[in-house]
């Protein structure tokens, strides 16, 4: 199926054409009059109520142009850290482009509770059908930057399931493997080939 992605970030694209890609998908971003959606965030602390968000402005931007009845795929994520009461969570984008990588790890400097979960929350819309989807991925936030690959948190966080590297230390497929957006992707693929109840 070919899937219009309604985001601004790069490199979920790019992580959305591999995972959903090697499940049989096209992914392609979503752009109109030249430009990625804008979206209006609302005022909440939940990533589910986020992306529904995010699901209804890209129909009604969609909607009388020549995208109009194709699949849209939006999803929203971000970083929840235990020892800084979730934060920054549905903050993420802002504080990973003002304080960076370096900024959490001086908040964390005094704090042994390193524990952090990336979340993602995906929906899909085709042919007037919503399918949603949670993907999770826990792990410690390391005490230094480490690696350059993926992006965002990437290099300050070590998945649980992992061998100590950082996702910014590990090849795309390895991260795709393992994280929330990877998780959230695949449960939309088995939800897209379930039988209608
Ligand atoms: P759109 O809203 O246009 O999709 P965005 O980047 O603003 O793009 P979000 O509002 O969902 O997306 O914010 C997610 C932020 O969380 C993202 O910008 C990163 O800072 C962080 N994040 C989420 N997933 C990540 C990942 O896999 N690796 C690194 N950082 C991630």
């Amino acid at each position: 199926m070919k899937i219009l992605f309604a985001t601004s970030n790069e490199n979920k694209i790019a992580e959305a054409k591999v995972a959903l890609g090697t499940l049989g998908h096209d992914v392609a971003r979503l752009i109109i009059d030249g430009k990625s959606p804008n979206f209006i965030e609302p005022q909440a602390d939940d990533i589910e109520v986020i992306s529904k968000s995010k699901i209804d402005q890209s129909l009604e931007l969609i909607s009388g142009t020549k995208f109009e009845g194709c699949a849209i795929l939006v999803e929203d994520s971000g970083l929840f850290i235990d020892g800084l009461g979730l934060f920054p969570g549905v903050y993420s984008s802002y504080v990973s482009r003002t304080i960076g990588n370096q900024g959490i790890i001086n908040l964390l400097e005094k704090n042994p509770n390193r524990q952090a979960e990336y979340r993602a929350y995906s929906i899909l819309y085709e042919n007037g059908k919503y399918w949603n989807s949670m993907g999770k991925c826990s792990g410690q936030i390391s005490t230094e930057i480490r690696g350059s690959n993926g992006f965002g948190f990437d290099p300050i966080f070590i998945p649980n399931s992992g061998d100590g590297r950082t996702f910014g230390e590990m090849l795309q497929s390895e991260k795709d493997a393992k994280s929330h957006r990877g998780e959230s992707l695949r449960i939309l693929c088995d939800h897209l080939r379930a039988p209608l109840k």
